[in-house]
């Protein structure tokens, strides 16, 4: 392994792999997949992927092994409260962007037919999980006894062979809780793939590809909830047009070729367009209304 490189590690087969690797080519990354399935390497950047397990990711940057990796956030925190809790020495993950991808939330369920009312609700109980340090964590700030069963998968089925009373796992459509006749009753982490780095001093060189690969990175995430908007209008109707555009600084305002009250728009939007938006736009006098994608952007 060439340690000029810069490392980065990522999840070989799962929730996230699909999401890290279409990002990293979207910064313009170009990956050689080997058949070694363990490191690929970018031919146009000084730059190695590592594949590995979503478990490893924190202790590989921890360790200095890898200099940046995509993972959940429960895995991060979880991670982070194994070894001594955020800050400790063990877990130095920085969270450099929150990536927007394999949203989910760490979730505590309990069969559909028990009462709940609130947190205390759970004094007393055996909760199934496979994510026993944020549970804690959990427990000990709503300063409730409850005991914690550590598995390692299918948590959800944990009431059903009677060895638990309630299940704190991940959930995203909710269809797994229902197919086991659960139901969420607290929400104890929102999740999400982040970007994490090393809290630890890199060298020169890999801190310029770094900085390189993330002023990229900040730009596809940028583009992401970018749109360009083109559109004719009155030249009246213009203060309200520009009222309209969401998340816009200056609009471009280019004269019609043959009609002197009427002008052509274009603006920059940093928010969502949606259609009431539009429909907002074409009231206020608007016509001929593009909405377009924005593939690059650097700031
Ligand atoms: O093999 P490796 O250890 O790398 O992967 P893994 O099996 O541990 O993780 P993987 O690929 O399943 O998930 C990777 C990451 O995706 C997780 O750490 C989360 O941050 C995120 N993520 C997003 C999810 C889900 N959504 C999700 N729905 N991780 C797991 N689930 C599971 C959940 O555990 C439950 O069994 O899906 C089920 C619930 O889904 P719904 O849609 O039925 O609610
Ligand atoms: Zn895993």
């Amino acid at each position: 392994m060439d340690k000029k490189r810069l490392r980065i590690a990522i999840q070989k087969s799962g929730r996230l792999s699909d999401d890290s690797m279409a990002l990293l080519w979207a910064a313009g990354l170009s990956i050689s997949r080997s058949k070694d399935g363990l490191f690929y390497r970018v031919e146009n950047l000084p730059v190695d992927l590592l594949l590995v397990r979503d478990d490893d990711i924190p202790r590989l940057i921890g360790d200095g092994i890898a200099d940046l990796g995509i993972v959940g956030r429960n895995v991060l925190e979880e991670y982070d409260e194994a070894n001594g809790g955020p800050g400790t020495a063990k877990s130095d993950g920085k969270v450099l962007y929150s990536l927007g991808f394999s949203k989910c939330r760490l979730a505590i369920a309990v069969p559909e037919q028990t009462g709940y009312t609130s947190a205390e609700s759970l004094a007393g109980l055996r909760i199934a999980t496979t994510y026993p340090g944020l549970l804690n964590r959990f427990l000990k700030a709503g300063g409730i006894e409850a005991e914690i069963v550590a598995m390692h998968g299918s948590v959800e089925v944990a009431p059903r062979l009677g060895l638990a009373d309630a299940i704190c796992d991940l959930v995203a459509t909710g269809a797994t809780l229902e197919a086991n006749g659960l139901k969420a009753v607290e929400t104890i982490l929102e999740c999400e793939a982040l970007l994490v780095g090393t809290g630890k001093p890199i060298t020169t060189e890999k801190q310029q590809i770094q900085d390189r690969l993330l002023a990229r990175i900040d730009g596809v995430l940028a583009s992401r909830e970018t749109k360009y908007i083109m559109l004719n209008a009155p030249l009246s109707a213009l203060p309200d047009i520009r009222k309209l555009l969401p998340g816009s600084a200056a609009p471009t305002v280019i004269p019609l070729e043959g009609s002197a009250d009427m002008v052509a728009v274009h603006a920059v939007c940093r928010e969502s367009v949606f259609w009431e938006t539009l429909e907002d736009l074409k009231g206020a006098g608007a016509s001929a209304i593009l909405v377009v994608p924005i593939e690059k952007m650097m700031v």
